[in-house]
């Protein structure tokens, strides 16, 4: 059997690879530059350091630059190792879809291309990730010496790969090579089969209801095309915005009541669907909504716990659940009254990996819209809308009605993001330097919110290999179960983004029917004035409310 050629090319390191919350994120015109994209790719092999022979999944939201993308890591690929490809059609995958495909196919490895919810096309981002054979994001440890080696690297080696055409399904042997290119929905599809009543949707589907799922013009609108409408017999026009487009037709795929402000509309007032949700550029995230309602992620992941053995994948149960730091304590109470351990991590879906991997969790969620199960090792947001179909399809209730109940039995945690965009980087990082000075003093003291019983740095732990994660953001626990949490975005390609996080629980009738923004305002000024982000930053309210 002939092989491919291998090439060394020499080039000086790119000092700028330093993978964020979820892989490395970049303009694309930064990108684009001359073996960026190989460059990175080397390091992460000359990481991995894989066996000759292994296995690889690719795939990507379709964003510009997309395509250009998997040829020149393939032909990265092939010279570090890799003997077998196995890529989405028209270079397409899903991040739940790739997870649940490196697992399947017992990959050594694999690349998703995505920039997530950033906006795309040639002035937006792009971006690279890339997963373990559990089909989790690479831990902190790996992400940080394969920034170590992008440093100091001279160079990288290429295979001489002709171009491979993706745009039909099927095997092309090529030299030593196997490029398998797969159906990106299909086995995606049998996973969520095994999980729900498809049935029972159908029925409900069936018998009236409706829905509403806005793909954004990202990676989701055939995946939903193929499940929601082919499969379970919604009509077409259930779906929004479901062709996938290399600049998202110019929208922010990002499925958050701003961005998505159409289908918030659409949930307004008489004749509104039952359910209406949108996912983001690469799949992982979802919003749900229901007639003249906001489900917020921390509510919905709380009571799906709440339900979760109602529904047919999860019938017995789950060993335990966990959420990321700052999202809100709704599912720990859940959690408690269940008897389950319910586990904090930092921000990021990598850190939920260990524990999904280890069997002590089955459920977890960040409030950065993102919900997902031990059936993949990312984020789902299509799979967190067949989970709440289902459960209105076998509760009877609607989606407000099920989310009323339940803060009357549990309380309501009031909850919101408020986000700071900082031009200046430098500025934001002073800003937080200054907040974990002012620590101790803050311990224990009084201000308008009640007592704040905790203040710190949030420290992780990893309870399955020990690892540690520090500065994971800074915490003001107030004895009246309100809190207050500070942290800088590490997904963002410019400047820097404060984010504040802010909860209240309550139990008394008239607080649960309070509006959100009415319940957290004041924690949300006195979050500004403790932290004194006007006088750090000149903003003296935030960019943007989620
Ligand atoms: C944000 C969210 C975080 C999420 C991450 C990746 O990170 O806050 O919860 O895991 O995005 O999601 P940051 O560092 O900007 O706060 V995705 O859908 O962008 O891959
Ligand atoms: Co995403």
């Amino acid at each position: 059997m002939s092989t491919l050629d291998i090439t060394d090319v020499s080039f000086p390191p790119y000092v700028d690879q330093r993978p964020g919350t979820a892989g490395l994120r970049k303009k694309v015109s930064v990108f684009s530059q001359p073996h960026y994209v190989e460059m990175f790719t080397q390091a992460v092999f000359s990481t991995l350091k894989l066996p000759a022979g292994s296995r690889l999944v690719i795939g990507g939201d379709g964003r510009y630059f997309n395509s250009e993308a998997i040829q020149r890591l393939m032909a990265v690929a092939v010279a570090n190792g890799v003997s077998e490809i196995i890529v989405g059609q028209h270079g397409l995958l899903s991040t739940p879809a790739a997870s649940h495909l490196i697992r399947l196919r017992h990959a050594a490895a694999g690349f998703i291309l995505t920039a997530s919810h950033n906006p795309g096309g040639p002035s937006g981002d792009f971006g690279l990730k890339f997963n373990t054979p559990t089909g989790g994001q690479a831990p902190e440890h790996v992400t940080d010496e394969v920034f170590r080696i992008s440093q100091q690297q001279t160079g990288y080696r290429r295979a001489d790969l002709p171009h491979v055409d993706l745009s039909r399904t099927g095997i092309t042997r090529l030299a030593g090579l196997v490029v398998e290119v797969v159906d990106p929905v299909a086995d995606y599809a049998v996973l969520m089969e095994s999980l729900f009543d498809f049935q029972r949707i159908a029925d409900w589907l069936r018998a009236g209801h409706r829905i509403r799922f806005d793909a954004m013009h990202a990676v989701t609108g055939p995946y939903a095309r193929r499940i929601l409408v082919e499969r379970l017999g919604a009509p077409l026009d259930s779906l929004r915005h479901a062709e996938p487009l290399p600049d998202f037709g110019g929208l922010h795929p990002d499925p958050n009541p701003i961005d998505a402000a159409g289908l918030v509309a659409e949930s307004r007032g008489a004749g509104a669907p039952d359910l209406l949700a949108a996912s983001d550029g690469d799949g992982d995230r979802n919003m749900i909504l229901g007639p003249d309602t906001f489900l917020s992620p921390c509510d919905s992941v709380a009571v799906m716990l709440a339900n979760v053995t109602r529904i047919p994948g999860y019938r017995e149960g789950v060993p335990g659940v966990a959420r990321s730091m700052p999202t809100s304590r709704a599912l720990d109470v859940v959690a408690a009254s269940l008897g389950l351990p319910c586990y904090e991590t930092p921000t990021g879906w990598r850190f939920f990996c260990n524990l999904l991997e280890a069997g002590r969790i089955g459920l977890c969620g960040e409030e950065s819209f993102g919900t997902s199960s031990a059936h993949c090792r990312e984020k789902d947001g299509l799979w967190a809308v067949l989970f709440w179909l289902n459960l209105l399809a076998v509760d009877g209730r609607s989606l407000p009605g099920i989310l009323r109940d339940h803060w009357a039995r549990f309380g309501r945690h009031h909850y919101q993001r408020w986000d700071y965009v900082v031009p200046d980087a430098g500025r934001a990082n002073e800003l937080m330097e200054a907040l974990r000075r002012l620590l101790p003093a803050l311990q224990g003291t009084n201000p308008a919110g009640g007592i704040i019983d905790t203040a710190d740095d949030f420290h992780y732990r990893d309870p399955v290999d020990a690892s540690e994660s520090a500065h994971q953001g800074v915490r003001l626990i107030f004895s009246n179960g309100a809190r207050i949490v500070y942290r800088l975005s590490g997904t963002g390609t410019a400047g820097a983004t404060l984010r504040v996080y802010l909860e209240r629980h309550v139990t008394l009738p008239g607080e649960i029917v309070l509006s959100t923004p009415a319940a957290l305002t004041p924690l949300g000024e006195l979050a500004a004035q403790i932290a004194r982000i006007a006088h750090h930053t000149g903003l003296s309210a935030p960019t943007g409310m989620i």
